[in-house]
């Protein structure tokens, strides 16, 4: 909660966009929070915060755990933050008590996991994990032209810099954010991967004209063409189930009442468990694109900017994380992630897990999202038994 007062929205959200003075404020909590329990914390190149909790064995490759702080414009205060306050209790209640983890522990924040302000989402796992080039990322810039590096220089929350070595092994609690748990009434899902998706940038070229003296047969109007390709985007969602396909930003130029749109800049995501059927989906969207150009007269360029296949899990992990929700009792199932996480792009180089816990109506991605502290603290104890069974060689 206390987290949740950076960016605070009147209407009970977040609003802290990825690099933000907020965001920077926040992250200055955070590597306050927890050098105060004796980490050491250090950021990498495009500012991934890693805060290390020594081992008994200190020399042991790490168990990581983490999430983003990053929010949607009209976030949730739960949405990534739990994730890293999560982890946060776990080295608080070990510092508490006393107890050494048998290998080190590294808790993070991921740079822009939601990929709102800068595209793709992600962004700081997936260079950590080679998948985005370093200066691709850094040269990125959001809809006012700032770029993630003019924004890293104004400080990522950490001055120490470093680039952390691969883990043994990373583990992330999340809310579901979908309905399954808390209709199942299920406290904790261990989750066995994340669909596949890939996200595309659209730039429409029409032609400014006399919204007054202009024929409509004579036009070139980019918002058309545009709201052609939303309409077939929610078609191609709905005719490959349970796949889905969204087109959540659109800017009208020059955005004037009396003017004929001249060009448009739309987003477009494509989501699917089967990367064959995502594929059908890409090519029916990519033919739709060409259909309606032609027939607007509009010339409609397609960037593909994040190509992401369905993700599964490490099985030890899955398992490590069933067992731990049945040794507290605690309600468990299996369950795949509609959502996309840095633990997508973590599970390409290390065995990874992901802890689900109920959000209320599977709202998210919503200022009204929320979860119960029981669930919340069900979900910080199955991933401190994780990590800490994973660090004894639990295989
Ligand atoms: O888009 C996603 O799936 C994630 O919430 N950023
Ligand atoms: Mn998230
Ligand atoms: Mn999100």
């Amino acid at each position: 909660m206390q987290l949740a007062e950076f960016g605070a929205t009147p209407a009970g959200g977040v609003n802290r966009p990825a690099l933000s003075e907020v965001d920077r404020r926040a992250r200055r909590q955070f590597v306050q929070w927890c050098e105060a329990l004796g980490c050491v914390v250090r950021a990498d190149a495009i500012g991934n915060l890693f805060a290390r909790f020594a081992g008994e064995d200190d020399h042991a490759p790490a168990v990581m755990m983490g999430s983003h702080l990053d929010s949607q414009p009209t976030g949730g205060k739960f949405d990534g933050a739990y994730g890293v306050m999560a982890g946060l209790e776990v080295l608080r209640t070990l510092h508490a008590n006393g107890v050494r983890p048998p290998c080190p522990l590294e808790l993070v924040v991921w740079t822009n996991e939601e990929g709102s302000r800068f595209a793709p989402s992600m962004m700081g796992s997936l260079v950590y994990t080679s998948q985005l080039p370093l200066e691709t990322a850094l040269s990125t810039q959001d809809i006012d032209g700032i770029s993630v590096a003019a924004e890293l220089r104004n400080g990522a929350g950490c001055d120490a810099q470093a680039s952390v070595e691969r883990p043994a092994a990373y583990f992330e609690a999340h809310i579901e954010q979908g309905p399954v748990l808390e209709a199942e009434r299920k406290t904790i899902g261990a989750v066995t991967g994340a669909q596949g998706q890939c996200w595309f940038q659209l730039k429409l070229h029409g032609r400014a004209a006399h919204a007054g003296t202009t024929p409509m047969a004579m036009r070139a109007d980019a918002l058309v063409a545009a709201s052609a390709i939303v309409i077939a985007l929610d078609r191609i969602g709905r005719e490959h189930p349970p796949g889905c396909a969204t087109s959540g930003r659109l800017v009208v130029n020059p955005n004037s009442p009396n003017v004929v749109p001249e060009s448009v800049f739309m987003t477009a995501e494509l989501r699917h468990p089967d990367d064959a059927a995502r594929g059908r989906m890409e090519a029916s969207f990519r033919q739709a694109v060409n259909e309606v150009s032609n027939e607007r007269g509009v010339r409609i360029e397609v960037d593909k900017v994040l190509e992401q296949p369905a993700a599964p899990f490490s099985p030890v992990c899955i398992r490590i994380v069933h067992e731990s929700a049945a040794a507290r009792g605690y309600p468990n199932r299996a369950i795949i992630s509609g959502a996309a996480h840095d633990a997508v792009a973590m599970s390409r180089i290390v065995p990874t897990g992901m802890i689900f816990v109920p959000c209320a109506g599977g709202v998210s991605h919503n200022e009204k999202e929320s979860a119960t502290p029981e669930d919340l603290a069900a979900g910080c104890q199955v991933l401190c038994d994780s990590v800490l069974s994973h660090g004894r060689g639990v295989n």
